[in-house]
Formats: structure tokens, C-alpha cells, sequence
């Protein structure tokens, strides 16, 4: 694939004016007829051709006028149809006929079939396997689509917008014809067309129009969208609420499909979504299920303002619908459930995601300026930095200022297709502020580190903080420049109170937030009455690293009084962290692991602390993850040595809390039937954390056993199979518990990812065999993306010791896995390769077999540009 770059952007030669698409669908002879109207773009030379992208199609017919194109004025290769002799000004219709083949269509892009139903993906550049076409965020038109199919295997049939009208025909088909008034880029183009069951609900919004809600689904699973549709409702409503933005159009339908490369997309009026973010009840979702239902729902219902009415200008401004969309969500979740918890799983997620990302061979900006595979942008940085980036702005501007611009954003740009500058643009209009040094972050990899320290005088009553920022170097970009880093702080004072200085100078302060601007600042704080601990990024109001020396009686001081209950977990979370990074260093040099006083008296004093909510305090118990613990030493990582220092702080914590443990499990015991809500999933979360301690604490398996048994809901039971195999991979109790699992639930795949998951993810070396044999599990099928995911991402994503085994084996056996995907799906391999991201931070051993490993992948035949894209990338 060719290199694209955003200084090459310029507009199209043509402007698209109208689309009309007739589908005669048929499994493997599908014809497609697009009838497009342009015109010449102004300025445009007269002998411009119109160059239309293509990708695997047969073209079967091109008529220019109604009139058959003669052959000598267009040609057609591989990836384009290039039309000449066009008019220089007047209107003109082109009519496009091509053949495709939805049921041999592996790639899961453009029109595909999916247990016997038709549907389409076209984000990014799907559309372009569909019919020759502008293919390009840019060019917005409005779709008339005609869906002609077999009425007895296909009695839905789906498009865009709103319902025409259809009938019957004399040949067993029928069809039906849908209109969307709203100009559309094709990305957001869909068809779905099949048999499927519904559910049905309605919304009346704020002016008072009523809105059909149509979810669909395979017959027989209506009950279990029922989730999904309070969480679409509630989601129209809060965003009626908070960002103003109302519904457009007289129906909204969701339909739920078990193929899909993404988590779920965002058509026009028409969601389709991967079966797992729809479908939900509580004896086979667990408590995340239902979060991230709620959550996707509510995602792909805010890009109708946030992505649909206002676009992206090129596809390098894909963080501007994505990141800003995920801003929405994660406010949106914050605030159906506990704000404080929800920023805490965010800043889990943005760590143990995205930083890696961003301190490794795929580190990008989060407005990049090159690419040679767009379907390997969205990523992490794109998504979850990028919502962090509206955030900050959220956080420099302040409440009404960033609603202000928030609306400007909406009344200058709908129905455009705009730029991160333009939004950037609506907020400096909306607030006089400028925001030029801010939007380094859109354009700079790579997580800025910023430096602390502080000195207190106590005979002028000054606390004097120094900061220092730097940016590290990431691929393409080696110098960079001093950012403009909110940094939310307090000072504490010996009793728990927070100082309250009588001025500050050496940078802008507003309310709590020091924007620091410049590589080295130092900050003065006066009338500080006495030594101040500095609770340093509350909220997390910046995704940066931050380094500052800082006592544990000083963090324990912050886990015990700040106002900011993020900053109090914060505070306990980098306590066990330190512990662990220092333990691993212990078991490194064969010494005995030690778990630091001050960290268990902290932990249990929260865990204890009934003030505190129960999603709260098991946060708080969850240690820093495997990678985690990776991410911090940033160098030469040993992943036994990390899970054995992790079990052996387990093993301390649990002996020296097991009565609180004790005590917790019996007081977090639910009673009654089961219920989603956020309460309910947080005395669950609490329970498990402390159950989890128990069984880690414990040398036999039957605390888990008996978990087990008696879990009446997926969250505990998945939980306890989880500590089953997870603490005792061969006891008899485990296997038992494992093939009972999988005999109660073998006709539900999605809860048959979960049983491939937790096997994927117990630790040590030999899970790759186990992993192997799975494979051979009927349940598994190597052309389904869930179940991919389930077992090999899964695998090599979140099992360090298995798969970083010191000989290798995991990463032939993945490598393997990717060049056997590939000619199939070449988005799903691409991304699950992208698991090796940090492959130059382990130890030398397994760094070069890791390296061996990419090698022989880059090596192979016939890469797709997916794959090679990233493995190129990770070997540069
Ligand atoms: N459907 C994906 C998302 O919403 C891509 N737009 O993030
Ligand atoms: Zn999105």
C-alpha cells in the first residue's frame, strides 16, 4: 500500500450530488446498481477525469446519461474506475453496475453474510466493495437505496433513514425502499437484510416528536435486548440533557450480528453491532457485559451529532469524531454510575493500553499526519487519548465555556466535513482563550513525563514546587516541544486539610488546576502554614506519567484525606505499584519478597472503610496488573519474575487481611434476584476482590468450588471458574468445573468466549498447549472474530507467562495464527498482532524471539497491507 499524507489533502474534482443504489441481493451473485449524479467542481480543469475507488469488484456496466459509456473513455484497474471526457460544468449521471459475492466475503468488509443474514461494514473503506464510488469522509450526499431479495430467507430488509415503502414481486422476491434526507459520507452507508426477531420501544423527544426504536436480533433472543433498549433510551435522554442534541430522524434501529471486526458502527439511523454489545441477562452477562452495553449503546447513539451530522474532513481527523464520541460515553457512563469508579476503570484502561501504545513501535500522534492502512488507526491512541485531549480542554476552559463551545462547535459545523483545527477553533472562539500551545497534544506522541519536587519554608511559609516536563522521542518525531499540561493538584496539610495558599505565582493557576507551559517552571505557593503533602493530578485531568518523590506516610496521608477520591485511589494504587516493581526486582535476585507495612494497613483501611462504596473499595484491593507492573520497569521485563512477586504481595496482603476478607465476603452477599445496576455490581465487585484474596490465601481449592456452586448469576460464576483455573489450573475440581460450564452454556458462543478466555489467561508456560487443543474445540471457529479474540487475542494480549514463554513457542505459535488469518481477515490479524507492541522492553531472550518471530512474518508471501503495515512498524 501506497503511503497517504494529510499535506496532500485537497478537496474532490466532482461534487457528488445525489446517490441512488438498487440491490438485487443474492448470496453469491449480488448485483448493485449506483445511479450517482456530479457535477464538475469549480475551478476544475475541463479534462479532469473522475477517478472512483474500487476494491475486488466486477464491474458488469457503466452508463453515462442512461447511455452506454464507450470503452475508450474509462479505464479500470485493481483499485479504481477512471472516467473522461466528462462535462465541464453541467449536471451528469453515471450509472455503475457491479457483481460481489456477500457469502464468500471473509474480510467482513463491504456487503458480507453472517448466519444467513446480509450486512454491511463500511468504515473505513468498505463502501469501495460495494460499487466504484468517492470513497472519502468529504464527499456527503443523500441516499435513495432499493433492496431487492428473496422474501422468504430475507423478510427484513434495512437501509438508512426512513421507510419508503416496498411490495411483493411476481418471483418470490420483494423489495423495499429507504430515503435518508441527511447528507451522508459513505463510511456510514448500511443494508441489512434477513430474517431476524425485534424488539420494540418508542421515544418522545424533547420537541416532542416520536421516535420508533427497533432492535433486532435472531428469533428467540428479543428478551435479552431489553438491557440494550433502556440503555438507548437513557442515552437519548442524556444527550438531550447535557449536550442538547436532539434525535433526527423518525426511526432508530440497532441490529445485533455474530460477525464483526469492531465492537460495533454507527450508520445513519441503522447501528450494527456485534452480538456481544447487545445481547445481556443475568445468567450469562456479567456485571462488564452489562457496562459495556451500556456504554457502546450509548457511543454509537452520540456519533448522530458527534461523527454523523458533523464528519471528519480526511481520515486523519478520525479522533475527532472518536475521541470526542468516547469523551461523551465515558461522561455519559460517569454519570449513570459512580463518576468517581468509572474514571478510575478509564485511567486502568488508558494505562494498560494506551501507554504502552504510545512508548512502543506503534506510538502515533493522535492527529497523524501519515498512514499506509487506515483500518490500523483505530487504536487506543485515536479513541482513549484522544477522549483524554477533550477532557483537558473540558478541564482548561471550565464548565460553561466548554458548553459554549461545545454548541458553537455544533451550530458553525453541521452537515460539514471538518478538521481537529476546526474544533479546536469553536472552543478558542467560545472562551478568548488561546489554545495554539494545547493542540501540541493532538500533534506530539509519545506520554509527556513531568517531574515534581517540592521545598517548604517555614519561616516565610512558602512551599516552592519545581516542574519539569519532557515529551519522550516516538517513530518520526525525535525533538519535541513543552506542552500545555493541566495538572490538578492540592496541598495537604499534616491534618488531612487542604492548604489554601494566600497567592501563587511562577504560572496561571485556576481553581486547582497549574497550567504548566513550559519545560521547567516553578511555582510558588504562600501563607502555607506548614509542610504540605501535593496531591499531584487529581482525576487524572492529564494522561501523563508523573515522577515525584514521595513518602509512603505522605501517600498514605493522600489515601486517607483527599477530597479527590480518584487521588486517594490514585495514591494507594502507585503505593502497591512501587511494592510490586521493588518485589520483582527481589525475585530477580533470588531474594525474599517483601510487602510493605504501610501498603496493607492502607488497602485494608479502605477496604474497611464502609463510608466508601463497595466499587470503590475493590478498586482499591485490585493490584496493578502484570502489565502494569511491565509498563513501569519499562525495561529488560522478566514475566515470571513479575507473576511471582505479584502472587507472593497476594499471598502477604491475603494473610494479613483475612479477616477483613472474611468479614467482607459475608457483608457484600447479595440477597434477591439479580439486578445490573451500578450498586449492586459494586458489592458483587467487592465480594469477588475479597473472595479472590481467600482463595490466593488458601492451598486448596474449595473456597472457589464452593463460589462456584453457589453463584446464581455470570458475574460470580465466571468469576469463580476465573479463580478456579486461574490459582489451581489441574485440580479435579477445576476440570469439573470447566466441563460443566461449557455443558450449561453450549449454546450460547458468547458465554463459550468467556469459557475460552479464562482458559486462555491461566498463567504459566503451558497454557500455549492448551490453548492448541482448544483450538480443536468444536465451539471454536477460526472464521468468527469473537472467537478469535476469545482464545488467541486473549492469549496474547493478556497472558503474560504464557505466551512470553522463554523459548519462543508463544510467538511462533502466534505468528503462525496471523499468517493463517490474514488471507481471510486482514483487520483481525493486524490487530491482534499489535499484542507484541512492547516486545522491545522484554528481557534479551525473549526479545529476540520475539523479533525471530515478526521476522518470519514479515518475511511471508502476501501479507495484506494490514499486517504488513504493523509488522514493518514493529521491526523498524
Ligand atoms: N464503529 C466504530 C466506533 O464507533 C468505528 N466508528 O468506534
Ligand atoms: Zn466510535
Amino acid at each position: 500500500g501506497q503511503i497517504v499524507h494529510l499535506e496532500d489533502y485537497r478537496p474532490t474534482d466532482f461534487v457528488l450530488e445525489r446517490v441512488d443504489l438498487t440491490f438485487e441481493l443474492d448470496p453469491r451473485e449480488t448485483k448493485v446498481e449506483a445511479r450517482l449524479i456530479f457535477h464538475r467542481r469549480e475551478g476544475v480543469s475541463p479534462s479532469a477525469p473522475l477517478v472512483l475507488d474500487g476494491d475486488e469488484l466486477t464491474l458488469t456496466g457503466l452508463l453515462f446519461d442512461q447511455e452506454e459509456m464507450p470503452a475508450t473513455l474509462y479505464d479500470v484497474s485493481a483499485d479504481a474506475l477512471t472516467i473522461r471526457g466528462l462535462p465541464e460544468s453541467a449536471p451528469f449521471e453515471i450509472t455503475v453496475t457491479t457483481l460481489l459475492s456477500p457469502e464468500t466475503n471473509t474480510q467482513l468488509m463491504g456487503l458480507y453474510r453472517t448466519s444467513n443474514v446480509y450486512c454491511t461494514q463500511c468504515e473505513a473503506e468498505g463502501f469501495r466493495r460495494i460499487t466504484y464510488f468517492p470513497d472519502r469522509p468529504d464527499v456527503l450526499a443523500v441516499y435513495t437505496v432499493n433492496i431487492i431479495a428473496d422474501k422468504a430467507t430475507a423478510p427484513l430488509l434495512l437501509s438508512n433513514g426512513n421507510y419508503l415503502g416496498g411490495a411483493d414481486m411476481s418471483d418470490g422476491r420483494h423489495f423495499a425502499s429507504w430515503f435518508d434526507p441527511h447528507p451522508k459520507p459513505s463510511y456510514l452507508f448500511a443494508l441489512v437484510a434477513g430474517d431476524l426477531g425485534v424488539a420494540e420501544d418508542k421515544f418522545i423527544t424533547a420537541s416532542g416528536r416520536e421516535v420508533a426504536l427497533r432492535i433486532y436480533v435472531e428469533h428467540g433472543k428479543e428478551p435479552r435486548a431489553t438491557y440494550a433498549m433502556d440503555a438507548l433510551k437513557r442515552a437519548m435522554k442524556w444527550d438531550e440533557e447535557v449536550f442538547g442534541r436532539e434525535y433526527d430522524l423518525d426511526i432508530f434501529m440497532i441490529v445485533a450480528v455474530s460477525d464483526f471486526n469492531m465492537g460495533a458502527m454507527e450508520n445513519k439511523g441503522l447501528n450494527i453491532f456485534n452480538d456481544k454489545y447487545v445481547l445481556a441477562d443475568p445468567e450469562t452477562a456479567t456485571d462488564a457485559d452489562y457496562a459495556n452495553i451500556e456504554a457502546i449503546i450509548a457511543h454509537e447513539y452520540f456519533h448522530n451529532w458527534t461523527g454523523n451530522r458533523i464528519t471528519c474532513r480526511d481520515w486523519f481527523q478520525l479522533c475527532l469524531k472518536e475521541g470526542l464520541t468516547v469523551y461523551r460515553d465515558h461522561e455519559f457512563s460517569a454519570d449513570m454510575r459512580s463518576r468517581t469508579v468509572k474514571r478510575i476503570a478509564e485511567v486502568r484502561h488508558l494505562k494498560s493500553e494506551q501507554f504502552p501504545e504510545d512508548a512502543g513501535p506503534l506510538a502515533h500522534p493522535v492527529r497523524p499526519t501519515q498512514y499506509r492502512e487506515i483500518n490500523n488507526f483505530y487504536t487506543t491512541t485515536v479513541y482513549e487519548k484522544g477522549s483524554e485531549l477533550t477532557r483537558m480542554v473540558a478541564t482548561i476552559l471550565e464548565r460553561d465555556l466548554f458548553k459554549k463551545g461545545m454548541d458553537l462547535y455544533f451550530e458553525r459545523h453541521d452537515g460539514q466535513a471538518v478538521t481537529i483545527e476546526d474544533f479546536i477553533a469553536c472552543f478558542e472562539a467560545a472562551s478568548g482563550r488561546d489554545l495554539k500551545q494545547f493542540s501540541l497534544w493532538y500533534h506530539q506522541a509519545g506520554t509527556p513525563l513531568v517531574t515534581a519536587s517540592g521545598s517548604y519554608d517555614a519561616a516565610k511559609q512558602t512551599f516552592t514546587l519545581s516542574l519539569e516536563q519532557s515529551v519522550p522521542p516516538t517513530p518520526g518525531q525525535s525533538a519535541k516541544r513543552p506542552m500545555h499540561i493541566p495538572l490538578r493538584m492540592g496541598l495537604l496539610l499534616g491534618d488531612g486539610s487542604e492548604a489554601v495558599a494566600t497567592s501563587v505565582s511562577g504560572a496561571e493557576v485556576t481553581n486547582d488546576v497549574v497550567h504548566l507551559t513550559e519545560r521547567r517552571q516553578t511555582v510558588v505557593f504562600s501563607g502555607i502554614p506548614s509542610r504540605p503533602v501535593p496531591s499531584f493530578n487529581r482525576g487524572f485531568a492529564a494522561p501523563i506519567n508523573l515522577q515525584v518523590e514521595q513518602s509512603a506516610d505522605d501517600r498514605a496521608l493522600i489515601a486517607r484525606h483527599e477530597a479527590d477520591l480518584f487521588a486517594r485511589w490514585q495514591a494507594l494504587n502507585t503505593m502497591a505499584l512501587d511494592n510490586l516493581v521493588k518485589a520483582t526486582g527481589q525475585v530477580r535476585r533470588a531474594e525474599p519478597v517483601t510487602c510493605d507495612e504501610a501498603l496493607v494497613e492502607g488497602l485494608l483501611t479502605a477496604a474497611e472503610d464502609d463510608r466508601l462504596e463497595p466499587a470503590f473499595r475493590s478498586q482499591v484491593l485490585s493490584l496493578p496488573s502484570e502489565s502494569d507492573i511491565a509498563r513501569e520497569i519499562g525495561r529488560d521485563n522478566d514475566p515470571d519474575a513479575i507473576q511471582a512477586a505479584r502472587q507472593a504481595v497476594l499471598s502477604a496482603l491475603a494473610t494479613s487481611g483475612r479477616d477483613t476478607f472474611t468479614r467482607l465476603v459475608g457483608e457484600m452477599t447479595l440477597s434477591g434476584p439479580f439486578r445490573p445496576d451500578a450498586t449492586s455490581a459494586g458489592r458483587r465487585a467487592l465480594r469477588n476482590s475479597a473472595l479472590s484474596y481467600l482463595v490466593y490465601g488458601d492451598e486448596r481449592p474449595e473456597k472457589a468450588v464452593n463460589a462456584f456452586r453457589a453463584a446464581n448469576n455470570m458475574t460470580d460464576l465466571s468469576f469463580a471458574l476465573t479463580l478456579l483455573a486461574h490459582r489451581f489450573p489441574f485440580a479435579e475440581g477445576t476440570v469439573e468445573a470447566l466441563a460443566e460450564f461449557k455443558r450449561r452454556f453450549a449454546d450460547n458462543a458468547l458465554v463459550i468466549d468467556k469459557w475460552f478466555a479464562i482458559q486462555a489467561t491461566i498463567p504459566g508456560a503451558s497454557t500455549l498447549d492448551r490453548v492448541k487443543a482448544l483450538m480443536s474445540d468444536p465451539h471454536f471457529n477460526a472464521g468468527n472474530p469473537n472467537r478469535v479474540r476469545s482464545l488467541v487475542g486473549t492469549f496474547a494480549f493478556s497472558n503474560p507467562t504464557g505466551f512470553n514463554r522463554a523459548d519462543g513457542e508463544g510467538y511462533r505459535f502466534l505468528a503462525k495464527q496471523i499468517l493463517d488469518i490474514d488471507p481471510r481477515n486482514p483487520q483481525l490479524a493486524a490487530r491482534i498482532l499489535t499484542s507484541m507492541r512492547s516486545w522491545r522492553s522484554l528481557e534479551r531472550m525473549r526479545a529476540d524471539q520475539a523479533r525471530y518471530a515478526l521476522e518470519e512474518i514479515a518475511a511471508a508471501p502476501n501479507l495484506s497491507a494490514d499486517v504488513s503495515d504493523i509488522v514493518e512498524r514493529m521491526l523498524q
